[in-house]
């Protein structure tokens, strides 16, 4: 463990270190220990966009780190595939033979015909993107694309402005009128609202604009229930409106953009009453909220990953994103539109993950699209079948789209699969090794952040747990097990910290490791008022512009000018089966869970309660359905169980189950992943989880 953990332990007392979920807030986190245990996680009281506070997830990291069913020692496989019965194992033994496996695999079907699959079980660069990477760049694995979150809007935003930076918690305040746009900011982004709410005492209004009344919907001072994925025509309906009125920022749009003449002839005619039958607003609202955001100064968007999740999800983004260079939002503090902020946090990446190691021609596979990399024998994607699966950091038996495809994968017995985790998940019931790694409490890491400017270091409090050891130490030793001796594979992980800081971005330079240490966080070096794209901002575009028309977009067969693109399961692109599966189905974040981790803490799991599908009362009587009713929502995919809760909390014509929950604690195993589709945005080739139809009826057993 040497190589792991490098700084002595301080036994009592407390730590500093960092939230590691995949949240934009990225909260400092102090941990109190007694005697070599945690007992309690705090947020730092001292942290600008923390302020003290956990959320109430995060508040129980403890209960998880301590949970009796935490992995404590390597296990092999002793039931079938799937069925999750395990023994324990040496690290040793479990090390050979995973390594004996795999060089089989690489010998009979080639190096690509090993695939990684992680995403944001952690955040930290360390043990999410460093010996991992290292590890498969020099195996020469197929390479995964991680797509399932944010890659359409990533892609967009790249398009559109070039880097991702815009107003953080600490300028929102200074916003006048404040629309949360496709987001739930009280559960997904809780570290925002303090700023909303000040925002509010100094007058600002606040707008939702969003299928369901959230929680946070409830709180605003207006509703905009928009039909799901029809965001980008009501952007262009608001921009109709201020061109018509000439309220646009003229001598903005001039200096800092290219194509606005065009878009302005474009949006002629997103009439009002157009832009109404297709978001199913009223055309009043719509021109009312074009007045006001035009007249009001500072304006402020939170556009976030509700509406990336259509097959219009890029465009979408981008059209929406273009409201304050048409306005000129972006020349205030607090102005403009925040999709993350990750573009001012360029650390060494590079050298963390030596991409250049990949061997020339390496395939790559869309992580969304595993249920059929995994049952096609040329994985969907041409080269050998996928003859082994490495999961760290993820769960894709749970949140993958299609899980009825991914599991009938998991299940082919000539399938060697390695699951490095926490507890024993969905995606664990199929491994034949399953191999314990430590949590935040006992690793080091460093953490960038997608919504404020903060670097963050995570010191371990304790030691690991049973016999835990980090993903980066695991990797490492699997590295020595294959025989890979270069030196990159010694590097500890404070070597790997170092190495991340080594950098070129200015904003990152004054940070060093020490700092970090001593203080547990530092600002990036930005200046105060943050104001990325005001007057004078240069654009990490092609064009050096703010990309109103953008030519590369053509050349990938898409519209260069901002556009409606109607979601793929909708009356205008498939008619037929909309009649047979009438309801859009969301399924955005449950408050009590992080997407499927915290599922398995008691107090968290009784607070959600068992999953639940929403319905406006008019879809429930059509259906004969009741409030409590056990109900089966099915479509082509799949199908899955729910009891039903009627409300006009959602829209006519959407039904709404929030996620993600596990299979293996769901009724028959089912879960609304089983109706979701591997289909992939216009942009990015992200997934499409609400740009989803299905049919719903009373189940017997109600
Ligand atoms: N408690 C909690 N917090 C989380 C997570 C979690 O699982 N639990 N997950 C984290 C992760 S990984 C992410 S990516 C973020 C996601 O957090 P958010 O950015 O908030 O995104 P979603 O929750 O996917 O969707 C937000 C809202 O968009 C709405 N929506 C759906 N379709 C549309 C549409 O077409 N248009 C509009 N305008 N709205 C639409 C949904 O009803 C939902 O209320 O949250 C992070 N924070
Ligand atoms: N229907 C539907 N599906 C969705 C979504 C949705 O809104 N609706 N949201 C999607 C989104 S936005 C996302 S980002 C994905 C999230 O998908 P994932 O990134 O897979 O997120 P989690 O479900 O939290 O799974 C992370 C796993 O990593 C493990 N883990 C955490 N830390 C470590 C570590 O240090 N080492 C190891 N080895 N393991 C660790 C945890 O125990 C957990 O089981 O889900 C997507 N799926
Ligand atoms: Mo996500």
């Amino acid at each position: 463990m040497g190589s792991a953990i490098s700084l002595p332990l301080q036994r009592t007392g407390i730590i500093r270190g960092a939230c590691p979920h995949d949240c934009p807030d990225t909260c400092a986190m102090l941990v109190h220990v007694q005697d070599g245990r945690a007992v309690r996680v705090q947020g730092d009281p001292d942290h600008p966009v923390t302020q003290g506070f956990l959320c109430t997830k995060v508040n129980r990291y403890v209960e998880r780190t301590y949970h009796a069913d935490r992995l404590t020692t390597p296990m092999r496989r002793v039931g079938a595939k799937g069925e999750g019965r395990f023994e324990p194992a040496g690290w040793d033994e479990a090390l050979d033979d995973i390594a004996n496996r795999l060089r089989g695999i690489c010998d009979t079907h080639g190096p690509q015909a090993v695939l990684p699959y992680s995403y944001a079980g952690t955040m930290g660069l360390v043990q999410g993107s460093s010996m991992d990477r290292r590890f498969f760049h020099w195996l020469g694995a197929s390479l995964l694309a991680r797509t399932i979150c944010a890659a359409a809007g990533t892609e967009a935003w790249k398009h559109t402005y070039g880097d991702r930076m815009g107003p953080t918690p600490e300028e929102v305040e200074h916003a006048r009128l404040i629309l949360l746009w496709g987001t739930n900011t009280l559960t997904s982004n809780p570290h925002l609202w303090p700023a909303i709410r000040r925002a509010r005492e100094a007058g600002a209004r606040i707008v939702a604009i969003d299928p369901i009344r959230t929680r946070t919907a409830a709180q605003c001072d207006l509703h905009l229930p928009i039909r799901p994925g029809t965001d980008a025509a009501l952007a262009l309906g608001m921009m109709h409106r201020i061109f018509c009125d000439a309220l646009e920022d003229r001598d903005y749009l001039e200096r800092h953009t290219v194509g606005w003449e065009m878009l302005a002839e474009r949006v002629r005619e997103w009439t009002p009453e157009r832009t109404a039958e297709v978001t199913g607003l009223e055309a009043g609202q719509i021109v009312e909220l074009a007045r006001d955001y035009a007249l009001t100064r500072p304006t402020f968007i939170r556009l976030n990953y509700g509406m990336q999740r259509h097959a219009g999800g890029g465009m979408a983004i981008r059209t929406v994103a273009l409201l304050p260079a048409v306005t000129g939002a972006w020349r205030e503090v607090g102005g403009g539109a925040t999709l993350s902020t990750s573009g001012a946090f360029r650390l060494n990446n590079a050298a963390l993950e030596r991409l250049d190691r990949v061997p020339a021609g390496t395939r790559t596979i869309n992580m969304i699209r595993l249920g059929d990399a995994l049952t096609q024998p040329d994985a969907g994607v041409g080269g050998p079948p996928v003859k082994a699966l490495v999961v760290y950091n993820s769960n894709p038996a749970a949140v993958a789209p299609d899980l009825g495809k991914v599991r009938e994968g998991l299940r082919r017995e000539d399938l060697f699969t390695v699951v490095l985790e926490h507890f024993q998940t969905d995606t664990a019931d199929y491994a034949d090794w399953l191999l314990p790694a430590t949590t935040q409490l006992e690793h080091w890491d460093i953490h960038t952040s997608y919504g404020h400017l903060y670097l963050t270091l995570n010191r371990p409090s304790i030691e690991p747990v049973g016999e835990s050891l980090p993903n980066s130490e695991i990797f490492r030793r699997l590295a020595a097990s294959m025989g890979l001796r270069n030196p990159e594979f010694r590097d500890t992980d404070l070597d790997l910290i170092r190495q991340a800081l080594d950098c070129d971005n200015p904003h990152v330079k004054p940070i060093t490791f020490e700092r970090l240490l001593e203080t547990g966080y530092a600002r990036l070096d930005v200046g105060e008022d943050f104001a990325p794209f005001a007057d004078g901002a240069r654009f990490n575009t092609p064009s050096g512009k703010i990309q109103i028309y953008a030519p590369e977009l053509e050349r990938l067969g898409l519209d260069p000018l901002p556009t409606y693109t109607p979601p793929a399961e909708s009356m205008e692109t498939a008619p037929e089966l909309v009649r047979r599966f009438p309801l859009t189905l969301l399924s955005p974040p449950e408050h009590q869970f992080m997407n499927s981790t915290f599922v398995n803490i008691p107090a968290l799991n009784r607070a959600a309660g068992e999953a639940r599908l929403l319905l406006h009362p008019n879809e429930a009587a059509v259906r004969g359905i009741a409030d409590g009713d056990r109900v089966r929502s099915w479509n082509d995919r799949g199908h899955f169980f729910a009891r039903a809760a009627v409300t006009e909390d959602v829209r006519p014509g959407v039904a709404v189950s929030y996620g993600v929950r596990w299979a293996r604690l769901s009724e028959a195993g089912l879960t609304v992943n089983d109706t979701t589709s591997q289909r992939e945005t216009d942009m990015g080739g992200g997934a499409v989880f609400y740009d989803n139809r299905v049919e719903v009826e009373a189940a017997a057993g109600s």
